[in-house]
């Protein structure tokens, strides 16, 4: 008798794996159900259990769902969430109608912004991603489309601000172990100096797996300390760039429903259009000492026709054409602002005739930084093994922020603080991204 039951539901598991997941799953659950219960109905059962433990995790894997496996797990809140998932039509269905009609949607979204508090899948989506607790395709799709909604106004290229202290990190490229030891960090910081300022200088996908994570966790982060916190777009958030260098195969891989894919994508491709550019900020000494610290991924504005002619910022601001998805409809300034690298050797600015590459020299940044009133720089965008690098009688530095490419441990990755040290600025702090390191700076400076 258990071993026709055990037969016919393993038959109809193979059947409908394709089209109903949930329903294979649910067979699989109750054949090592039986297969425990009546070890003897089949010859090699341990084995057989084996093997449909595997099947059943990897089916688990599929929908994103965390599936421990024991008897108890069919009545288990993770057997919730995952038939949530496998349901994509009613899911469809129920997003869809939430949508606002196209017509309708800037002045909707401004009036429901004003009027409602922030949406508690922020708080599910971070504290999830804070116990590294698997996300479903749902509240993925939730949380963009707040993030979407929030970020329809409109977008602004450079964001001025004031502070006395100042955190930076460069590159984070997917490292999203690393960036919930960095985000477990400031969450100390705001508990004891809730103004401080912390610019994520872009770059958070592609190079490594968890990009979709660590992507999320920094929004989440961002969404839930917009005063504080600030992203910046680097030449990866971008759709030509991504869709190659690892995120957009993440996401596939992370999603079974795969016409839902590109929604998801869309929706993140559109957030990435509306990050600013450039931060501006004036970093004040208890004397009244101000030092100005411009952040950019790549580097300075170079106008092409005139490279003589430092660009000024104000100006840039009317110019600059920054909403767009992808460098191939960058204008000069964005391909200078995402892509360019300073070089020591070079006087003005240099193309490369085979790369494309554009770098600038000290000459060109000292006058840049001169006709903005600018005292320092801060940039990523260069894979660095001590985490950090000075350039230009140390008036700029590039940050990189992950011991981690494409998967190896490369190095030591830090992050950096500016703040001023009995009345003045000391120079730049860097701060290893490792729990202890982090642990010990807030006991000795907060
Ligand atoms: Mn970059």
């Amino acid at each position: 008798m258990n071993a026709n039951n055990y037969q016919k539901l393993l038959q109809e598991a193979n059947l409908v794996e394709s089209r109903n997941i949930l329903k294979c799953l649910q067979n699989l659950l109750e054949c090592v159900q039986l297969l425990e219960e009546d070890p003897e109905i089949i010859k090699n059962s341990t084995k057989e259990k084996a093997n449909l433990k595997i099947r059943i995790l990897r089916l688990g894997d599929k929908l994103n769902v965390d599936y421990s496996l024991n008897s108890e797990s069919l009545e288990s809140e993770e057997v919730e969430e995952f038939k949530e998932a496998a349901e994509p039509e009613k899911v469809v269905e129920v997003e869809e109608s939430k949508k606002p009609k196209e017509t309708e949607q800037v002045v909707e979204s401004k009036e429901e912004i004003k009027s409602e508090e922030k949406p508690e899948i922020i708080n599910i989506i971070y504290s999830k991603l804070k116990k590294k607790k698997t996300i479903t395709y749902n509240e993925y799709f939730s949380f963009y489309s707040y993030v979407d909604k929030i970020t329809r106004e409109e977008p602004v290229a450079i964001i001025r601000e004031e502070s006395e202290i100042a955190y930076f990190i460069g590159d984070t490229h997917g490292s999203y172990e690393e960036s919930l030891i960095i985000i477990t960090y400031f969450e100390k910081i705001l508990e004891k100096s809730p103004d401080v300022k912390i610019i994520f200088d872009g770059d958070y996908v592609d190079r490594n797996l968890y990009d979709l994570e660590n992507l999320t966790l920094i929004t989440a982060f961002f969404l839930l300390h917009p005063n504080n916190v600030v992203m910046l777009r680097g030449n990866h958030e971008d759709q030509k760039i991504n869709k190659y260098y690892g995120f957009y195969r993440n996401i596939k891989d992370y999603f079974i429903i795969q016409d839902r894919i590109d929604e998801i994508y869309g929706l993140i491709l559109k957030f990435f259009t509306r990050l600013p550019i450039i931060h501006v900020l004036a970093l004040k000494a208890s004397n009244n000492e101000v030092k100005r610290i411009i952040t950019v991924h790549g580097g300075i504005p170079v106008d092409i026709e005139i490279p003589s002619n430092p660009v000024s910022l104000d100006d840039l601001e009317s110019k600059i054409n920054f909403k767009v998805p992808s460098y191939e409809h960058f204008d000069n300034y964005m391909s200078w602002l995402l892509w360019s690298d300073p070089k020591e050797n070079v006087i003005d600015y240099e193309l490369h005739p085979e790369t494309g590459r554009h770098y600038f020299g000290e000459s060109t940044f000292q006058k840049f930084m001169k006709i903005n009133n600018l005292d320092f720089m801060v940039r990523a965008h260069e894979v660095l093994e001590e985490g950090y690098k000075f350039f230009f009688n140390k008036r700029l530095v590039s940050l990189f922020s992950t011991s981690y490419y494409k998967n190896r441990k490369i190095g030591n990755a830090v992050i950096m603080r500016l703040k001023e040290k009995n009345g003045s600025f000391n120079s730049p702090e860097f701060i290893s991204i490792n729990e202890s390191t982090m642990n010990k700076d807030i006991k000795e400076n907060f």
